[in-house]
């Protein structure tokens, strides 16, 4: 066969074969296989030994023709492959930017704020005002105008934390109280919520840090039975229709008389269940007829004015509530636990 002839067979080949091509990779075996190390052009150019010297010039430059004319077909298809790659490429990774960004994950309430904030619209609804204070209290605000007195067994240092010998962590929010009674004339009708500190060892219903709800309403004439008819109110609207209030004496410095109060069990209704262990009723907070010699000390005249206060803890009702068996879950920010007050 002459040279013309296997150059022409060699032109079939790299046509036919180039139709077949669909990839960079292809292409690549292609061109190694025509016109590499051991390709059929280049097999063509060693056979040359072969020829008679004369024929060699012309041989050679018919081959080198060829290997223009084949490099030049691969690199068109190659250009072509490589556009349609990138046109793919560009389709396939176009963004739309007018597309809405994924939501961030929603949140959700904390129990705590739950509760607080019911809390506040109750009260809120019957005239009272929100009032906070500090903290970090001097000694006099926390136990000397509440009627407790050093070597007063509630001022144990036990259950209070000393900065030093005048400041303390707030043991109930009262000084809140206390501070408003100094400050404003009556009528005073608020409610002071806020952290309160005990020296207390973390468990499942104990805590050093903790929240307290506490009221205060001062004026002429008020007696114990706007105190009963407030918290029954707060019972009714918080719980429901026939969750009332149960007055049991007690004793705090700060009030005289003194109570502590049971609701209805809002899980029985009063029938009696295991909540309740029995008894139909869950104790809730304290309360009494301000003590006239705090009135005194904070400077309302006791012979013109009365008042009754009262104090819940947060925790206990967020807990009852929600029937959440161990305090620690408020404060450990978890957000298997979280994930649920949604
Ligand atoms: C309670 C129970 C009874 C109370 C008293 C006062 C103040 F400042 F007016 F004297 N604030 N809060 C009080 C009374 C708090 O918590 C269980």
């Amino acid at each position: 066969m002459g040279m013309k002839e296997r150059i022409a067979e060699i032109h079939e080949l790299v046509s036919g074969e180039l139709s077949q091509v669909d990839g960079m990779q292809a292409l690549d075996a292609l061109r190694v296989k025509i016109l590499g190390k051991k390709g059929e052009l280049t097999a063509l150019l060693r056979g040359m030994g072969q020829l008679a010297p004369e024929e060699r010039p012309a041989a050679g430059q018919l081959i080198n023709e060829a290997r223009e004319k084949f490099t030049a077909m691969l690199d068109e298809r190659l250009a072509a492959i490589k556009a349609r790659d990138r046109e793919e490429a560009l389709r396939r990774e176009t963004i739309d930017v007018t597309q809405p960004a994924p939501l961030p994950p929603l949140g959700s309430e904390h129990p705590m704020n739950v509760t607080l904030q019911a809390l506040v619209d109750c009260f809120a609804g019957m005239g009272f005002e929100v009032v906070e204070g500090p903290e970090i209290e001097l000694d006099h605000y926390n136990f000397e105008l509440l009627n407790i007195p050093k070597n007063h067994p509630a001022r144990d240092a036990q259950d209070t934390f000393y900065i030093d010998d005048n400041i303390v962590l707030r043991t109930h929010t009262s000084p809140v109280q206390a501070r408003t009674m100094l400050t404003r004339k009556p009528p005073i009708r608020i409610i002071c919520p806020g952290r309160v500190y005990r020296a207390d060892e973390l468990d499942a219903t104990h805590s050093p840090v903790f929240h307290q709800l506490e009221g205060l309403v001062i004026d002429k004439d008020v007696t114990m039975a706007d105190l009963r008819g407030t918290l029954n109110a707060f019972a009714e609207r918080l719980y429901g229709k026939g969750i009332t209030t149960r007055f049991r004496p007690s004793f705090f410095p700060f009030t005289e008389p003194s109570a502590e109060v049971d609701l209805t069990c809002m899980a029985c209704h009063g029938a009696g269940c295991r909540v309740c262990k029995g008894t139909g009723w869950i104790e809730v907070l304290g309360c009494g007829m301000v003590n006239p010699k705090v009135l005194d000390m904070c400077g309302i005249d006791s012979s013109v004015y009365s008042g009754f206060a009262f104090g819940i803890g947060l925790e206990r009702i967020t807990m009852m509530k929600y029937g959440i068996p161990d305090l620690r879950l408020l404060y450990e920010g978890d957000m298997r636990f979280l994930g649920q007050f949604k």
